[in-house]
């Protein structure tokens, strides 16, 4: 049984411009994809749903999209994402400080807001958000030379990690 099986389209520079579900397609579900570039071929956006490359390139039966806004150095000053093929559900313009480190996420009127992602002295990120509460923080352990750092978050007492890689190194708070 064939679980996954794609074709890819290419632009003269290079860049994947579509991708083609074709299990998907078989089965009449809109999963094949679409990618914008800037002029520095940096991603800005993809759409997912069902895919003509006949007569000009086209996508029906769009249910999922996100863009990229990008600065000079690539952070992502806006992110929006739909998750219907109705509108944006979330529209972030977010900040960085000089050292590329996200200082604050805005969003549209009504939109969930995403808490701010914390980091230490030496630039590791020590908590980021909980993909599952996006307005929660996950707390993150660096694993750098020294091992694994304890994070003390405001007013609580120190965490101490006991994950053996960074993979189990996420622990979501109260
Ligand atoms: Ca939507």
């Amino acid at each position: 049984m064939v679980l996954d099986r794609y074709q890819y389209g290419y632009d003269a520079a290079g860049n994947r411009v579509w991708k083609m579900n074709m299990v998907a397609r078989d089965a009449q579900r809109p999963l094949d994809e679409l990618y914008e570039y800037d002029d520095l071929a940096r991603l800005v956006a993809a759409r997912r749903g069902l895919l003509s490359t006949s007569p000009s390139l086209s996508l029906a039966s769009v249910g999922f999209e996100q863009a990229w806004g990008l600065d000079a150095l690539g952070n992502f000053s806006e992110f929006d994402e739909d998750a219907g093929g109705n509108g944006w559900d979330l529209e972030q313009q977010r900040t960085v400080n000089p050292a590329n480190e996200i200082t604050g996420i805005d969003q549209g009127q009504g939109q969930p807001a995403w808490i701010t992602p914390q980091y230490d002295a030496a630039g590791n990120m020590i908590s980021e958000v909980d993909p599952v509460f996006w307005t929660k923080n996950f707390l993150v352990f660096a694993n750098g030379s020294e091992g694994l750092s304890p994070w003390v978050p405001p007013g609580g007492p120190k965490v101490t990690p006991v994950c053996p890689d960074r993979a189990a190194c996420f622990t979501r708070p109260n």
